[in-house]
């Protein structure tokens, strides 16, 4: 199944890379005709020759980038094209075409011929297209792109029919959501081609770390390893060879391996004297630091240029370990106290479109403010962040994009187990991921939550036994039936703001009560995953009123009020984090103009009050650290 194999296209000795990233073709169905494009065929030629096009590009969603309402509100399919040349040494190659991430439904045709398709968006899929593609020639892409969400997707959301005619045009529908976030849709994250050997490619790397502990303090890494090698029929191997660089690239271990007679798994363990250990931001000398793992496949092949083929691929890891008990999360055997943000990958223009400058920024912000982690609510995030946060030492809660479940039915939970898959697929090898989120503040009151979550947490448990498991719950703890399955709980709180709006002097003795019940009913660490208010950047009042930067930051001190007594009384209380990041764009709705105003940074990343408030308490919770 494509989901086993997700490792980040790398290039290497053996492997090419291109970018098919730039400015495509785009087109959107005609209204009231979702499926034109596939009753005309619009595959089978360039997109221009059936019809006009704009330029759009790639990555990037496609709303905020017309002056068009109907590109911006658009439900439905939506087109995208391109042509591409392949480098001609490229004909004993094999091919594979990488998307990071398509939102939501993806249907793709190279030179008119269907290359595959893959459902759900923030994840990659690779679709091999070595036979698809002419060498020498101009080839075309295209990519069908469907954003429409229903009871069966994931997330959810409903598609309602206004068949009044006197009032709403033929045809007009209404697409709603189970979430509060702006649905961005297009091709979000980088398109590539990457190249593999044919007699022989490493498809995928499982690394897990262990250490111990001498008396002098030093520490001895167990790295253990999964290499899934596949040959092709005529080949045979001839070596395998694992390494392991420091990060000055000096190899600190090389093994040559017993040859495997057939494709499949090679498994093995190494030790490294004297090792580094992987720590979170604030908490050890090293935060951050990984190790290389380096893999090198040799093939005799029986092609007609005769020898051998060999494939490289270089996979970072660090060495930590992550457990949990009733009381805390442990990184290293050191317990670990959250102090971090809800997040979105959201900004101007490029909607939820991959940014390198807006992920340094983010990165640059979040250490400015002393956190050590954030949550990738609500879907995960781009693998070029996490790869800033494995090497800033910023723990990350890895969140799927199932938010505001409900129904819990037998198609939904074949979905939630896929998405699982692949999201484990993709991120099994990061540092810095903690702990997985099955999802944000589901229905989970309903009595169909409890199997339904044990369910997946069973599935993600049996496919990763290294790191924590949650599901962000915001129903009370008298009537949540997810918990109980989980290792963490995670809950979302909003005293002061849609509860006793505006009246900061009743948060702290609501969140003190509010923490005692949950860690009444089910006895495991605690973290509060969400807690934030709105403010305008730039409405000041003194007193503070709802909306001024000044209640956003007086609506904080509150909360951390309530935070240092549990700190300092309870043994369980896990971590904080705070509701949100950034301001970032909702639907259209009348309570939130535009945008959700609960940043700590404006949606063009300026500092509000509330951004120094955090600050001050992130920096002196790391001092005592
Ligand atoms: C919480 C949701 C989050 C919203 C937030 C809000 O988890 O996605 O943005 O409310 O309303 O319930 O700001």
């Amino acid at each position: 199944s494509p989901a086993s194999s997700l490792l980040y296209p790398r290039a290497s000795e053996s492997r090419d890379l291109v970018s098919l990233d730039g400015i495509w073709q785009f087109r959107v169905s005609p209204p009231g005709d979702p499926n034109a494009g596939f009753r005309e065929a619009w595959y089978s030629a360039r997109l221009s020759e059936s019809g006009t096009t704009i330029p759009m590009p790639v990555p990037c969603s496609f709303n905020d980038i017309t002056a068009d309402d109907e590109i911006r509100n658009y439900i439905g399919w939506a087109w995208y094209d391109r042509e591409l040349y392949v480098p001609s040494g490229w004909s004993d190659r094999r091919v594979v075409l990488r998307f990071g991430s398509v939102n939501y439904n993806a249907v793709v045709w190279v030179n008119g011929h269907s290359a595959g398709s893959h459902e759900g968006g923030h994840l990659p899929f690779e679709l091999e297209v070595t036979s698809l593609l002419k060498m020498g020639a101009a080839n075309w892409l295209t990519v069908a792109v469907n954003n429409t969400l229903d009871l069966e997707t994931i997330p959810q959301g409903k598609i309602t029919f206004k068949d009044d005619t006197t009032r709403y045009p033929e045809g007009y529908f209404e697409q709603s959501y189970n979430f509060e976030y702006f649905h961005y849709a297009g091709i979000h994250r980088s398109v590539q081609l990457f190249t593999t050997p044919l007699a022989v490619h490493i498809q995928d790397i499982t690394i897990t770390t262990n250490f111990s502990t001498d008396s002098s303090g030093l520490w001895t890494a167990y790295v253990s390893y999964e290499v899934d090698v596949v040959r092709s029929a005529k080949a045979s191997a001839r070596s395998s060879l694992v390494k392991i660089r420091d990060q000055r690239g000096r190899a600190v271990h090389f093994k040559s391996l017993p040859l495997l007679p057939k494709n499949g798994r090679i498994r093995g363990m190494v030790t490294i004297p004297n090792a580094t250990l992987w720590w979170p931001v604030g908490m050890g000398e090293t935060p951050g630091f990984q190790y290389t793992l380096e893999v090198v496949e040799t093939a005799d092949t029986a092609t007609r240029r005769g020898g051998s083929e060999m494939d490289v691929y270089r996979q970072l890891f660090g060495v930590r370990t992550v457990t949990w008990d009733s009381d805390r999360l442990y990184v290293n055997n050191r317990p670990f106290y959250f102090r971090g943000f809800g997040k979105h990958e959201d900004a101007n223009i490029v909607g939820r479109g991959l940014s390198l400058p807006l992920i340094m920024r983010d990165i640059n912000l979040i250490v400015w403010s002393g956190a050590n982690s954030f949550r990738t609510s609500h879907y995960p995030y781009a693998e070029e962040l996490l790869d800033q946060t494995d090497a800033a030492g910023i723990v990350v809660i890895d969140e799927s994009p199932a938010i505001g479940l409900e129904g819990f039915g037998a198609t939904l939970l074949a979905k939630h187990k896929r998405v699982m898959e692949e999201l484990v697929a993709r991120d099994k090898n990061r540092p810095s991921v903690l702990v997985w989120s099955l999802g944000n503040e589901p229905q989970s009151a309903e009595e169909a939550a409890g199997p339904y979550f044990k369910a997946v947490y069973d599935h993600t448990r049996a496919l990763d036994p290294t790191r924590a498991i949650t599901t962000v719950v915001s129903v009370g703890a008298d009537k949540d039936q997810a918990s109980a399955s989980m290792d963490l709980v995670l809950i979302n709180r909003y005293f002061g703001w849609y509860s006793d709006s505006g009246r900061a002097e009743v948060i702290e003795r609501q969140m003190l009560t509010e923490a005692a019940a949950w860690r009444r009913t089910f006895g495991k660490p605690l973290v509060v995953s969400e807690y934030g208010a709105g403010s305008v950047a730039g409405l000041r009042d003194l007193p503070a009123f709802i909306w001024t930067e000044d209640y956003q930051a007086e609506f904080l001190r509150q909360y951390h009020k309530a935070f240092d007594k549990l700190i300092s009384t309870e043994t369980w209380f896990a971590g904080e984090m705070v509701w949100n990041f950034a301001d970032f764009a909702v639907p259209r709705e009348y309570i939130r103009p535009q945008f959700c105003m609960k940043g700590m940074f404006t949606r063009e990343r300026k500092p509000k009050l509330a951004a120094y408030v955090l600050r001050d308490r992130y920096t002196r919770l790391a001092e005592l650290e």
